[in-house]
C-alpha cells in the first residue's frame, strides 16, 4: 500500500504459519467478494451458528462442501435451513493449492484437494473467539483470506487459549496460512477496525473464507 511508514512484508508467525500481505489484488479481491454474495444467499446461505452452550457466534457463516456446525461436518445445513451445502468449486481448490504454494512452497500443497470452505462475514462488534481447527480428518494446511475491513488475528499455541500468541493485523487481501506444526494452534479475531475496507471494494465490514481439506472419503 502507498504511503506504509514500515513495508508489509511475508512474515513467518510461527513454524508453518505465514502472513503473506496483499496477496490478492484487487480485481483478486473484486472475484472472491462476487462469489461470496452468491454463497451467502439461500438456500443454504448465510446462517447464525448456535453454540451448544446456548449462544451465538457473533459472525454469520456459510459453508462449501461441507456443512460446518459445533462441532463436526454434514452434507446440508443441519443447523440451518437443511438444504444441502453449495458445491466447492474448482477455481476456489487451485487457489488455495497456490495459496499454500506461495506462502509455504510447493511441497506442502500435498495431493488431497481443498474441498471445503467456510466464509465468516464480521459486522457491528462481530469477534471470534480462540478455538481450533480441528474437526476435518486432514492435516493439510489451512487457507485463510481475508476481504474487506481490517482486523486483529490472534495466532497462538496447540496447548491452551492463552499467551503465548502473537496479534497480526490482517488487511483486504491479505493472505494467512497454517500448518505443519501450527495446524492445531489456537487463533481468534479479537477485533474487526470498522470503515477500513478498502473503498473501491463497497464492503461494510470483514469477509473471511478459510479453505480445508477434509481428508473424508467420498462418500463418507
Ligand atoms: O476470520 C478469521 O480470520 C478467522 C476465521 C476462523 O478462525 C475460522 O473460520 O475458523
Amino acid at each position: 500500500m502507498d504511503g506504509e511508514l514500515f513495508p508489509r512484508i511475508r512474515t513467518e508467525v510461527a513454524p508453518g504459519a505465514v502472513h503473506v500481505p496483499d496477496w490478492l489484488d484487487a480485481a483478486g479481491q473484486r472475484r472472491l467478494l462476487d462469489a461470496c454474495r452468491e454463497w451467502a444467499r439461500p438456500p443454504a446461505g448465510l446462517r447464525t451458528v448456535r453454540t451448544p452452550g446456548g449462544g451465538t457466534m457473533t459472525a454469520r457463516q456459510v459453508c462449501l462442501g461441507r456443512h460446518w456446525y459445533p462441532y463436526g461436518y454434514a452434507r446440508t445445513a443441519v443447523d440451518g435451513d437443511g438444504s444441502p451445502v453449495k458445491p466447492f468449486p474448482a477455481w476456489l481448490g487451485e487457489l488455495g493449492r497456490r495459496a499454500v504454494a506461495d506462502a509455504l512452497g510447493a511441497a506442502q500443497a500435498g495431493p488431497e484437494p481443498y474441498d471445503i470452505a467456510l466464509i465468516n462475514f464480521y459486522d457491528g462488534d462481530a469477534r471470534m473467539g480462540m478455538h481450533r481447527d480441528g474437526d476435518e480428518a486432514s492435516p493439510a494446511p489451512v487457507v485463510s483470506l481475508s476481504l474487506g475491513d481490517t482486523c486483529v488475528f490472534r495466532f497462538g499455541n496447540t496447548e491452551t487459549r492463552a499467551r503465548p500468541y502473537t496479534d497480526v493485523e490482517l488487511r483486504s487481501g491479505d493472505l494467512f496460512v497454517f500448518g505443519g506444526p501450527s495446524r492445531l494452534a489456537y487463533h481468534g479475531v479479537p477485533r474487526v477496525r470498522a470503515g477500513t475496507a478498502p473503498p473501491a471494494l463497497r464492503l461494510a465490514g470483514r469477509l473471511n473464507i478459510t479453505l480445508r481439506v477434509s481428508g473424508f472419503p467420498a462418500d463418507g
